[in-house]
């Protein structure tokens, strides 16, 4: 077995007694209430779902397995030459819990390497589809098509015991997890750059293979990874981590569980609002006939989008009352490594002019800038202009936190997904209005 499986076996078993001692003697201790307004609202703040995998704090922000990102940036062994983490030592900590050494991502990196081929028949689908398609739908497809591969499938059809489930959904996550790099780097070579595509090369870890594939030299190997990391997990009540666990729940494979979050982090709200951001800096500028505009050029234009009836994409959040911080950690980036590009000048000015604005129009909660508001001015400065594929690499990276969480699931034994609904009749009866 390989050491990265026994060590999360070990932690498995030590896990276990955890949850069920929890079920079996505090089963009916309360921990939240319902209101209407949470019923009505999407659930929002409804404390109804756990994960060790990331805790979400409104105002801190994000911790992977109680790390915080710059802890993580920090700890976690770097790709020699480059600066930021290898990939598979952070799929390694958000599995195990632990910070890997240098020694255990090289151990984790031989075994990835072996499970990194995609089926042809993969590329076959992706050729299939009309060429409009839109990158997230190609990706969703792609790995909806390799579901005939999941070894969980097989393990359940032969009748294995509930309590072995997490081990071949482990075998099937590390499966699909290595291989979304070079699937995603494959739409993006066959949709935008004239069907050329560039083979992997099995020398290079996950983040550096990605670039390699993309053709894009450095520094875009630690793009990649700064990328990855950063989107890998949000806690588990955002749509894409939701909708994973969810389909996961139903004992659906991981294939189905993936293709399925993918779909959900397509929406504006979610994913697809990093493509929006870029869609609306480039109205902007296009507006502007390429001069830049200044402040109150630029507040008028918010304004505008406001009094439209649309919402400023990458701003707001439903949890977080903070600046994400990773628009920090993509912030600190652009300011070593494009400071005076001008996207990055439009989405600073952004930052100043957009809070007030939101906090004056009064509606949302949050009126700081999330993830989105700063990713995608990376990715233009480094040659990947074609906005609509940005959500993919999101995708990549949150298939990461999900497949982790859904190996959990099935450690743990977490049950079939079901809360209960109420009719409008109901709800009101409840709110005294009608007997
Ligand atoms: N621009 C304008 N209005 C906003 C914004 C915004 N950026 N954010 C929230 N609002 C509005 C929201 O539409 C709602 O209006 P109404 O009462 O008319 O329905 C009101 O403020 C209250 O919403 P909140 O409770 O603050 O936010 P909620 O939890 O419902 O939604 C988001 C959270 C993230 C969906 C919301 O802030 C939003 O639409 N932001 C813009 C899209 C975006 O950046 N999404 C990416 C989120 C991160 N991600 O990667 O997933
Ligand atoms: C995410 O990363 O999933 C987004 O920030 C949305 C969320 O957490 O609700």
């Amino acid at each position: 077995m390989a050491k990265l499986k026994e060590k999360l076996q070990k932690k498995i078993e030590n896990w276990r007694p955890r949850t069920t001692r929890l079920l079996k003697d505090y089963g009916t201790v309360k921990v939240d209430e319902v209101t209407i307004q949470q019923v009505i609202g999407g659930m929002r703040g409804v404390k109804s779902l756990t994960t060790d995998i990331s805790y979400l704090d409104p105002y801190e922000g994000i911790r992977f397995r109680g790390y915080t990102i710059p802890e993580c940036l920090e700890k976690l062994p770097k790709v020699p030459g480059g600066e930021m983490p290898y990939v598979e030592g952070h799929i390694y900590l958000l599995l195990t819990g632990e910070i890997p050494s240098q020694e255990d991502v090289q151990e984790v990196l031989e075994e990835f390497k072996g499970r990194r081929k995609v089926p042809s028949y993969v590329f076959d689908v992706l050729r299939a589809l009309p060429e409009d398609s839109h990158p997230m739908a190609m990706f969703s497809a792609a790995v909806l098509a390799m579901q005939k591969e999941s070894v969980y499938v097989k393990k359940y059809n032969e009748g294995i015991s509930k309590m072995d489930f997490w081990d071949p959904t482990y075998e099937d996550a590390v499966n699909l997890l290595v291989r979304l790099p070079e699937i995603a780097a494959y739409i993006y070579r066959m949709k935008y750059r004239n069907n050329e595509i560039i083979a992997p090369d099995p020398s290079l870890d996950l983040g550096g293979n990605f670039a390699h594939m993309m053709g894009i030299g450095e520094p875009y190997d630690d793009v990649a990874r700064l990328y990855f990391l950063l989107h890998s997990d949000h806690e588990s009540g955002n749509v894409s981590a939701h909708t994973g666990h969810l389909i996961a729940s139903a004992l659906s494979d991981m294939y189905y569980a993936i293709s399925g979050l993918i779909n959900g982090l397509a929406g504006p709200l979610h994913g697809l609002a990093n493509q929006e951001v870029l869609r609306w800096i480039q109205g902007v500028m296009d507006k502007m006939g390429g001069k830049t505009p200044s402040e109150e050029e630029m507040k008028k234009f918010v304004w505008d989008t406001l009094n439209s009836g649309q919402v400023i994409p990458g701003f707001g959040h439903a949890v977080l009352r903070k600046t994400d911080p990773r628009y920090k950690a993509q912030r600190d980036f652009c300011l070593k490594y494009l400071p005076d590009d001008p996207i990055f000048q439009y989405v600073d000015m952004l930052y100043k002019v957009v809070p007030p604005i939101l906090k004056e129009h009064g509606k949302a909660k949050n009126p700081w800038p999330n993830v989105d508001a700063q990713s995608g001015v990376i990715q233009w400065y480094y040659g990947v202009k074609e906005y609509d594929f940005y959500t993919v690499l999101f995708g990549v990276g949150r298939a990461i936190g999900v497949a982790a969480n859904i190996v959990w699931d099935r450690a743990l034994g977490y049950p079939i997904e079901r809360p209960k609904s109420l009719t409008t009749d109901m709800l009101e009866e409840i709110a005294g209005i009608k007997k």
